[in-house]
């Protein structure tokens, strides 16, 4: 059965993701975070979590862009009417379904390619990035979940000042980390 738009099938929490999001399953999702199976959840648990560390109020739902279809075109036109300020879409092999979404939007539309074929996440690479002119995806790296969830952030920061002052801070613990890290490694090659 394919639903509509307004179907709350679509506001679904992942509540069976593992995720340590501490956002209240009442809050209305900003940030939707699509998979093309629920194969792809292991490559995507990193976004849940860093939009859940951040306090972004999310939604993840599996949806194929060839598998199910209507339910592809439904969500897309659906979605900016629901409060979606921002998709991800994460497939592997001919992945088309951030794509497929970008067509049917104006929300910006970031495409993470999954490793999950023979071609190891090239193949969704280039089915991801490579766009027609007018319709553009936001592409992260292979497998670079993460990187999708801070891309949203600063996508929602632009107009968000707390959500900026978390990301500020998020930046000054990554590079206190890296220069720990720079520490270490001369303590143990003894060059200080
Ligand atoms: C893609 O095919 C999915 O995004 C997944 O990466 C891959 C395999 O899907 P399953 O056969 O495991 O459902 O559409």
């Amino acid at each position: 059965m394919h639903r509509g738009p307004g179907s709350s099938d679509f506001y679904r929490m992942p509540n069976n993701a593992n995720t340590s999001n501490p956002v209240s399953a009442a809050s209305r999702p900003t940030v939707s975070v699509l998979m093309g199976s629920d194969s792809d959840l292991p490559k995507i648990k990193a976004c849940l979590e860093t939009l859940g560390e951040l306090g972004i109020p999310f939604e993840a739902e599996v949806i194929s862009a060839h598998r199910t279809p209507d339910r592809a075109h439904d969500f897309a036109k659906g979605a900016e009417a629901r409060g979606i300020q921002v998709i991800i879409a994460a497939a592997g092999g001919a992945a088309h379904l951030a794509g497929v979404v970008a067509s049917l939007t104006t929300l910006p539309v970031i495409g993470v390619p999954i490793s999950s074929s023979a071609l190891n996440g090239i193949d969704s690479l280039y089915a991801i990035v490579q766009m027609p002119p007018g319709v553009p995806v936001a592409t992260v790296g292979v497998d670079a979940s993460k990187n999708a969830a801070i891309l949203a952030a600063q996508i929602l920061a632009t107009a968000d000042p707390g959500l900026r002052s978390k990301l500020k801070a998020y930046k000054t613990r990554m590079a206190e980390a890296v220069r720990e890290k720079s520490g270490k490694l001369k303590e143990g090659l003894g060059l200080k």
